[in-house]
């Protein structure tokens, strides 16, 4: 029997630095208003969907840096986008900046947590690839300080019960690493839900820059493919304090077809009625992981965090 479900990206358009959290959640409730006049029982928010992208300025003093995070849960601010899904029994993906305490030490986290219909938090995902520098990179117009303003995601790539199936989350760049969804994927997950924030001019490079959008599409269809998963991608794009950012917020099932995709880079509700069990045929013949997969042969995946000597290297005599 399938298991169809109608869920939603909800992409934000640009969220100006003097915006205020209140302003933000009202679109967020907004949005959410829409998911359920259009059948949504549950709804993909951005990465750090509270606040404008602040990693691409420098803070030297850190309460000002403070002023953009949250506690494990996003504050008081954000309670009426919790009352509201909880009224209209719509789960959700919310990506936010976590400032806690742990073990003695201030920790900040580029996080995501899933809230299911009953306002329960079932999923709580730390960002494991930062992109950009941990120092500001002279001659840019934007910086990219994920590395000084975040720490590597603690919490592995966690799978979990939702939505009658077994969901999983990513934020923004651990989207283009194969390995983030596999780790998933060993775990039999059916939807990996992601949201993104996308500047058109993060590489030095012109001529990747022209590609974000067809490398954002590839990176996603790819990993859902791969592990027969449905991906939903929500982005914040447009210019967003002179910086532009890519939208094509999309869903994306486990065959890698895109099957709704936002056409505008402002706040807008991208929907598609979904069957979780549309990976299974895929999981059954050749992502059989279980009959297919040689990990023995993969060991450098593990062993190395970038490039190394060639294995069982022949120099040209022994050849
Ligand atoms: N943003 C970007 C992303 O991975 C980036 C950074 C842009 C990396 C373009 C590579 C190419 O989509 C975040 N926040 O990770």
């Amino acid at each position: 029997m399938a298991r169809k479900r109608t869920v939603a990206a909800a992409q934000l358009g640009p969220i100006a630095l003097s915006e205020s959290r209140a302003s933000v959640v009202a679109r967020l409730c907004a949005l959410l208003a829409e998911a359920r006049a259009r059948g949504a029982t549950f709804v993909v928010f951005p990465e750090l969907a509270l606040t404008t992208f602040f990693p691409r300025y420098v803070f030297e003093d850190e309460a000002e840096l403070d002023r953009f995070y949250e506690g494990s849960l996003p504050g008081p601010d954000a309670a009426p986008l919790f009352e509201a899904a909880r009224e209209a029994g719509i789960g959700f993906y919310l990506g936010f900046a976590e400032r806690v305490e742990e073990a003695g030490r201030i920790r900040r986290f580029n996080t995501a947590i899933t809230v299911d219909a009953a306002g329960r938090v079932i999923g709580r995902y730390r960002k494991v690839h930062l992109p950009g520098h941990a120092e500001p990179q002279p001659g840019r117009a934007f910086q990219h300080l994920e590395k000084r303003y975040f720490e590597p995601g603690n919490l592995g790539f966690p799978v979990f019960e939702g939505l009658g199936g077994k969901m999983g989350m990513l934020i923004c760049n651990d989207r283009r690493w194969p390995e983030a969804y596999r780790v998933m994927g060993l775990q039999d997950v059916e939807l990996v839900c992601l949201g993104y924030n996308t500047p058109l001019d993060h590489a030095d490079h012109e001529e990747i820059n022209v590609l974000s959008g067809f490398h954002n599409a590839l990176s996603m269809q790819a990993g859902a493919y791969q592990n027969a998963t449905w991906v939903i991608g929500a982005a914040k794009g447009g210019r967003e304090e002179g910086s532009l950012m890519l939208a094509e917020s999309c869903i994306i099932a486990p065959s890698g077809q895109i099957v709704a995709q936002a056409t505008t880079m402002e706040d807008e509700l991208v929907c598609a009625t979904i069957d979780l069990d549309m990976g299974r045929p895929y999981k059954e013949t050749f992502f059989d992981f279980a009959r297919h997969r040689e990990p023995e042969a993969y060991r450098l995946i593990v062993e190395r965090k970038g490039p190394g000597p060639m294995l069982g290297a022949k120099s040209a005599s022994e050849a």
